[in-house]
């Protein structure tokens, strides 16, 4: 009996030290790496279609990582916007991707002015959508990965860069609805960032004097409310001999005839190596990028009126 007691406590003992250690594992997979989504770009030339391949329809909130691969011969970004309460994509291709496009067809005639007055036809609701950041332009072949929190609730994924006819991604198919529930991914923010950038209608503060070549971790901390309508965002682009930075911010204002025209055999008038779209004064987000020695620039989406861009150099 005393053995069997004795027996019995080991047991006891021993699946207590168990219970412990998998308690011990549950806590540390509450500081694991976020989740990596995919999502692809294509266009399908046979039907000129441009569109996202993903089976990101419903997402845990919480820190989430995109690895945005473009597969397509042109210039693509995910930029995710927060929707109001039960509106979706439905919502969107019948009541705001009209008024953007009836604005462009108007601009690209050359009446800017009525152009900008059809975005009046835009719905009240419209107002209360948040543009909550996502990856950024990415050039053709590239792939690139950043890191931000989801909020639960309807979300609606879009890619506004235009075909050379003027029309936007959006309406030929690139759009879709990102579910987010109240789950949550229990990931962890990322951490050491090999650079940060603090971002203001001013420019891109950095922490650093010189950036070295190799793989970074980009933190984008948003420290200011947005303009109104284009907004700031971080991208990466690089500097070669004949790149005109101006050219390439003129070319980042969707509301221009050439802005975000993205054609087979032009793709862009810089190399976009990606970054992170728009986000809410108070978020931070991370992507990842790797520099090699030269020369680079970053640039934010912004009016052709108010460029903002900074050129830095890569070192070994
Ligand atoms: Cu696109």
């Amino acid at each position: 009996m005393v053995r069997l007691t004795h027996v019995l406590l080991v047991l006891v003992i021993i699946s207590g030290i168990y219970s412990c250690t998998s308690g011990q594992e549950e806590m540390g997979e509450m500081n694991d790496a976020p989740p990596v989504v995919e999502v692809q770009a294509i266009y399908k030339a046979d039907t000129n279609e441009h569109l996202f391949v993903t089976d990101a329809d419903t997402l845990d909130a919480g820190w989430t990582t995109f690895r945005f691969i473009n597969a397509s011969p042109m210039v693509h970004f995910m930029l995710i916007d927060k929707y109001p309460g039960d509106k979706t994509s439905v919502d969107a291709m019948k009541e705001v991707g009209p008024p953007f496009q009836e604005a462009m067809d108007l601009i690209n005639e050359g009446k800017r002015d009525e152009g900008l007055a059809a975005l009046a036809g835009l719905p009240a609701w419209f107002g209360e959508v948040a543009f909550k950041g996502g990856p950024g332009f990415t050039s053709p072949g590239q792939t690139m990965e950043m890191t931000m929190f989801l909020e639960p609730g309807n979300h609606v994924v879009e890619c506004y860069v235009k075909t050379e006819d003027g029309v936007f991604h959006n309406m030929l198919g690139m759009t879709f609805d990102m579910y987010v529930t109240e789950d949550t991914t229990n990931a962890a923010e990322p951490s050491d960032p090999s650079l940060v950038i603090d971002l203001s209608n001013e420019g891109f503060k950095l922490n650093v004097n010189q950036v070295k070549a190799g793989e970074h971790l980009v933190a984008v901390n948003f420290n200011e409310p947005e303009p109104p309508m284009l907004a700031n965002d971080v991208q990466v682009i690089k500097v070669e001999e004949d790149t005109d930075l101006d050219a390439v911010a003129a070319w980042m204002d969707w509301s221009m005839t050439d802005g975000l025209v993205s054609g087979m055999d032009d793709p862009a008038p810089a190399f976009f190596l990606g970054g992170v779209q728009d986000m809410p004064m108070g978020n931070t987000a991370y992507f990842k990028v790797t520099l090699e020695p030269g020369n680079y620039a970053w640039i934010s989406e912004r009016s052709a009126e108010t460029p903002l861009y900074q050129e830095f150099s890569v070192v070994e």
